[in-house]
């Protein structure tokens, strides 16, 4: 018995030796130290011999048992190692190659305008709301004091999704939702967003636009009131040299109303007109369809057109830049406003 076993050693070191994969190694282990295996069978053969070779076997048998784990362990270890360097080699790294540029992102400038009208306005108190971009005809029209065979309506021609829903034509629908909201109590918003008219395009009109709307009811609020707030917006975004206009207007919500005009230098040195916003003051229908007594409050709007701002701002020719999408473009603006 015991000559089989330290041939079955001689075998399981020999090919232990020959081996080349972990997996082969695994299959030595398994045949010779196994549940099955040759040398744990031998082991089971204790019970047949004379009581007084039982110690020596035994003790031969864990000799042989624990030399295989250690040859085992030592080959595995080496072949681990051999796989591990091959792996290095096959994914090296070139640190000399050039690396993968990432492009830094930049807000874009109708957001850059956005932006920095909130934090004027936040500076002064207002806070910021929002409303939907498909609206009801209700607060989209008849709330501001545009009845269904308004023919005002026809100043913002638009897209209907069905007979009493269309994406929003204005930014005012949020003074109608907010009045409710506020249930009576004094209130200061402004709410930037996407607005929608069937405007043909050219190089100051787009059928898709961007408004910032403007409320503030309280008591005591007057027409000087609102020109005290346009002219701290017109000398915050556009410095002390440029001029504003305001032309008498009329929207059917407001009354008094304006438009408010910024001077800009033509090609040829002139002096030009651009229209930035509208504005008045709360017209008393719609004060009281938004729940607040005309008789006791007062309030005034505007809706700034925030692509009129950014092309007078930055001087860009055409509005149909800011939805291009050119990085040409937009990497123009990187924090033009930090
Ligand atoms: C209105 O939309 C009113 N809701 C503004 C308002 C609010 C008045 C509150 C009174 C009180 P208007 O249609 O004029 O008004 O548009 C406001 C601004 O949006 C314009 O002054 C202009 O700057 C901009 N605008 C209008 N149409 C377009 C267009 N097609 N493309 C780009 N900008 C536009």
């Amino acid at each position: 018995m015991i000559e089989r076993l330290l041939e079955l050693k001689v075998d399981a070191l020999n090919e232990i030796k020959e081996v080349t994969t972990l997996n082969d190694l695994e299959q030595i282990r398994i045949k010779y130290l196994g549940k099955k295996g040759e040398v744990i069978l031998m082991m089971s053969k204790l019970r047949d011999l004379p009581q007084e070779e039982r110690p020596a076997f035994g003790q031969q048998v864990n000799l042989v048992k624990n030399e295989l784990e250690q040859a085992l362990y030592d080959k595995k270890q080496g072949l681990e190692y051999e796989e591990l360097l091959k792996v290095l080699a096959s994914e090296k790294i070139d640190v000399t190659l050039p690396g993968t540029k990432f492009y830094q992102g930049t807000i874009h400038p109708l957001n850059q305008v956005i932006e920095d009208v909130e934090d004027l306005f936040i500076g002064m108190g207002y806070e910021v709301a929002e409303g939907p971009e498909l609206e009801n005809d209700h607060y989209n029209f008849e709330m501001m004091n545009l009845a269904k065979d308004h023919p005002a309506r026809a100043m913002q021609d638009s897209f209907y999704v069905d007979e009493n829903t269309l994406l929003r034509t204005h930014t005012s629908p949020v003074q109608a939702r907010t009045m409710l909201a506020k249930k009576g109590n004094p209130l200061k918003i402004i709410c930037p967003g996407k607005v929608y008219r069937r405007d043909d395009d050219d190089p100051t009109h787009s059928h898709q636009f961007t408004q910032i709307e403007g409320l503030v009811i309280d008591k005591n609020i007057n027409f000087a009131s609102l020109k005290d707030a346009l002219l701290k917006m017109a000398r915050h975004l556009f410095g002390e040299e440029r001029v504003i206009r305001l032309r008498p207007s009329y929207f059917p919500f407001t009354e008094p109303s304006v438009e408010v005009d910024v001077s800009y230098k033509k090609k040829d040195g002139s002096i030009g007109w651009i229209e930035v916003l509208g504005a008045g003051q709360v017209h008393p229908n719609v004060l009281t369809m938004g729940g607040y007594d005309p008789e006791k409050y007062q309030g005034f709007a505007f809706g700034i057109g925030v692509e009129r701002i950014a092309i007078l701002k930055y001087a860009i020719d055409d509005i149909r830049h800011f939805y291009l999408n050119d990085l040409r473009f937009l990497n123009q603006f990187k924090g033009v406003n930090k």
